[in-house]
C-alpha cells in the first residue's frame, strides 16, 4: 500500500447545488471526474491529519465503487479513522447521527436523493460538517474553485476494503470501521419518542403502513418499526432496498408512491400510511384516504410537540424555507416563538440549530427534523406522527382538521415544470424578475399584488447574505405565489411555483387545493405567459 499521485484534469461543471454535486451516474463515471471532486473535497476542508470522517450512501447503483475509491483516497489524504454504514449504507440523518455521537470531523454521503436510481439514473456526493449537517454555501463555493484547477488526487493504491462484516480492518496508516447502519440512529430515535405509547397503540391493532420504496430507509423501518414498535410484520413495504429502486424514482409523493396511495384509499386502509425519499431524509405522510400536505404536517407537529418526550420542554423556535406556507407561523405566533424564514435547502437551517434558536424545521419539499440531528429526517417525522397518535388516539385526518379550525387553513400547492430548456426557464425568470417592481400594485386577477421581492437571506447568526432565492408576489390576505428553480436536477431545468392562499372559513376548509387556488394558479400562467415560454399546458409534478 503506498500513497500515488494520479494527474487529473480540472473540470468546470462541479457545482454544488441545493444538496451536494447531483450527476448522472455516466457523468460520474467519467475517467477522474469523483476523484477530482473528492480530493477537491479533502483539499477544502483541509481536516488535522488523524481525523475521523463518515462514509456511507442510499445504496443506489454506483454507491460500492464509488465508496471504494473515495476510502482510498481517506487514506491516502491523512485522515486517521473512517466510519463507514455495513455496505456502504447509511441513511442521510443516519449519517448526520453517526457524525455527530462519533465525534467525526466530516462526513462524505453518498446519494442524489428522491432521484432515480440505475446505470442511467443519477448520483451524488454531499459533504456534512462536524455539526452533522450539510457544508454551508461557502464551503461548497470554495470546493467548487479548487475543483476547477485541481491537477492531482492523491489515491491508495490497495485492494478493495471488504464492507460485508462489523469491525475494524487497517488500510495503510487508517482505521476502518464498519458500523451497523441502524444502531446509533434507532437508539436516539428511542430517546426522542414514547416508544412504549407507541407499542401500546400498535397493540390496539391500530395499523400501519410504511413504503421504504426499495430504497435505503427499508431496514431501519423493520428495525424501529416492526421490531422495536410491534408493528405487524408486512407493516413496511418496498423495504428490500435495490440499486435502481426498483425502477422508479424514490420520490414520496402521490404520484410515485403510487402502491402506498392505492392502498391509503383502498376499502380497507390502514390508520396511516407513511413513506420516504431515496437516502431516507424526506417523509410523506398519510390518514386514511387523506393526505397531509408537507408545510401542514410541519404546523401540526409544532403544535402538538410538546405530546413527544424529546420535545416536551416546548419549543425555542421553529424555521421554514421561505417557500414553505406560514402554516408554521400562525403556530409559533400563537406558541409566542420566533419563526424563522430561510433559502430553500437544509444547510441554511445549520446556524440556527446550532446556536439554539430553534428546536424544529421543515420544507415544503417533504422535510422536516430538528435539532436531534442536522439533516431533515424521514422516519423521525413518521416517528412523530406515531407519537401524537398514540397520545391523542384520533385518526390523522381528524387531528390535521382541527387545527385547521384553530388556525386556519393555508391552501398549498406547488408546481413543477421539470425538463424545460434552461434558457428558456433563465430568461423567464429574468424578465419576471425585471417586472417585480412595476406588478407592484397592479390587479391581477380578483386579487392585487400587494408586494414583490427577490428573496435575499441575512444569517442572523454569522451574518453572511444569500440572494436571488425566489421571486415572491404578495397578494392580499396573505395569499403568495413563488418562483424558483430547482438546484438538484440533473436534466434541463426546473421550474417551481409555489401557491398559497390563506383561508380562515372553516365552512370553506374541504376544499381541494387545486380548487381553491384555481385563481391564483390562472393569475401565475399569465403574468409570466408559461404556456407561450414553454409550450407547457400543464405542470409535470404537483405536489
Ligand atoms: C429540492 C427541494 C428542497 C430540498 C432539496 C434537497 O431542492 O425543493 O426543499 O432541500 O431538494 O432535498 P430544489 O433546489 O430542487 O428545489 V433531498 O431529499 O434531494 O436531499
Ligand atoms: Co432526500
Amino acid at each position: 500500500t503506498r500513497v500515488r499521485m494520479i494527474a487529473t484534469m480540472p473540470f468546470d461543471d462541479q457545482r454544488p447545488g441545493t444538496s451536494g454535486l447531483r450527476k448522472k451516474v455516466t457523468v460520474f463515471r467519467q475517467p477522474r471526474y469523483l476523484e477530482n471532486f473528492v480530493q477537491s473535497v479533502f483539499d477544502t476542508l483541509a481536516l488535522p491529519p488523524g481525523s475521523a470522517l463518515v462514509l456511507g450512501g442510499d445504496g443506489r447503483y454506483y454507491n460500492r465503487e464509488a465508496l471504494q475509491i473515495i476510502i482510498k483516497m481517506a487514506a491516502a489524504n491523512g485522515i486517521g479513522r473512517v466510519l463507514i454504514g455495513r455496505d456502504g449504507i447509511l441513511s442521510t440523518p443516519a449519517a448526520s447521527c453517526v457524525i455527530r455521537q462519533h465525534g467525526a470531523s466530516a462526513g462524505i454521503i453518498l446519494s442524489a436523493s428522491h432521484n432515480p436510481g440505475g446505470p442511467q439514473g443519477d448520483f451524488g456526493v454531499k459533504v456534512n460538517g462536524a455539526n452533522g449537517g450539510p457544508a454551508p454555501s461557502v464551503l461548497t463555493e470554495a470546493i467548487y474553485t479548487r475543483s476547477r484547477a485541481l491537477s492531482a488526487y492523491r489515491i491508495l493504491d490497495a485492494p478493495d476494503v471488504a464492507l460485508e462484516r462489523l469491525g475494524q480492518s487497517r488500510l495503510g496508516e487508517m482505521i476502518v470501521e464498519v458500523i451497523d447502519p441502524v444502531a446509533d440512529y434507532a437508539q436516539l430515535m428511542e430517546s426522542l419518542f414514547d416508544f412504549t405509547a407507541i407499542r401500546a397503540l400498535f397493540a390496539s391493532r391500530f395499523r400501519l403502513c410504511y413504503d421504504a420504496m426499495h430504497a435505503v430507509t427499508g431496514p431501519y423501518a423493520k428495525e424501529i418499526l416492526e421490531r422495536r414498535l410491534g408493528a405487524p410484520a408486512g407493516s413496511v413495504i418496498h423495504g428490500e432496498p435495490r440499486a435502481d429502486f426498483g425502477g422508479e424514482p424514490p420520490d414520496p409523493n402521490l404520484v410515485h408512491a403510487h402502491e402506498l396511495v392505492r392502498i391509503m384509499n383502498g376499502p380497507d386502509a390502514p390508520d396511516f400510511g407513511a413513506a420516504c425519499d431515496g437516502d431516507g431524509d424526506r417523509n410523506m405522510i398519510l390518514g386514511r384516504r387523506f393526505f397531509v400536505t408537507p408545510s401542514d404536517s410541519l404546523a401540526v407537529l409544532a403544535a402538538n410537540a410538546r405530546l413527544a418526550p424529546g420535545y416536551a420542554a416546548g419549543l425555542k423556535g421553529v424555521a421554514r424555507s421561505m417557500p414553505t406556507s406560514q402554516a408554521l407561523d400562525r403556530v409559533a405566533q400563537q406558541l409566542g416563538i420566533l419563526c424563522y424564514e430561510t433559502p430553500t435547502g437544509w444547510k441554511f437551517f445549520g446556524n440556527l440549530l446550532d446556536a439554539g434558536m430553534i428546536t424544529l424545521c421543515g420544507e415544503e419539499s417533504f422535510g422536516t427534523g430538528s435539532s436531534h440531528l442536522r439533516e431533515k429526517d424521514g422516519l423521525w417525522a413518521v416517528l412523530f406522527w406515531l407519537n401524537l397518535l398514540a397520545v391523542r388516539r384520533q385518526p390523522v385526518e381528524i387531528i390535521v382538521r382541527e387545527h385547521w379550525w384553530t388556525h386556519g387553513r393555508h391552501f398549498y400547492t406547488r408546481h413543477d415544470y421539470e425538463g424545460l430548456d434552461p434558457v428558456v426557464a433563465r430568461c423567464l425568470m429574468k424578465q419576471l424578475r425585471g417586472r417585480l417592481g412595476r406588478l407592484r400594485g397592479e390587479r391581477l386577477g380578483t386579487r392585487r399584488v400587494r408586494e414583490s421581492d427577490d428573496f435575499e437571506y441575512t444569517d442572523p447568526v454569522d451574518g453572511s447574505v444569500t440572494s436571488g432565492q425566489g421571486l415572491r408576489l404578495f397578494f392580499e390576505e396573505g395569499a403568495r405565489v413563488v418562483f424558483r428553480l430547482s438546484g438538484t436536477g440533473t436534466e434541463g431545468a426546473t421550474l417551481r411555483i409555489y401557491l398559497e392562499a390563506f383561508e380562515p372559513d372553516p365552512a370553506r376548509h374541504h376544499l381541494d387545493p387545486q380548487q381553491a387556488l384555481a385563481g391564483l394558479i390562472s393569475v401565475v400562467h399569465d403574468v409570466v405567459q408559461l404556456r407561450q415560454r414553454t409550450g407547457r399546458h400543464a405542470p409535470t409534478v404537483i405536489t
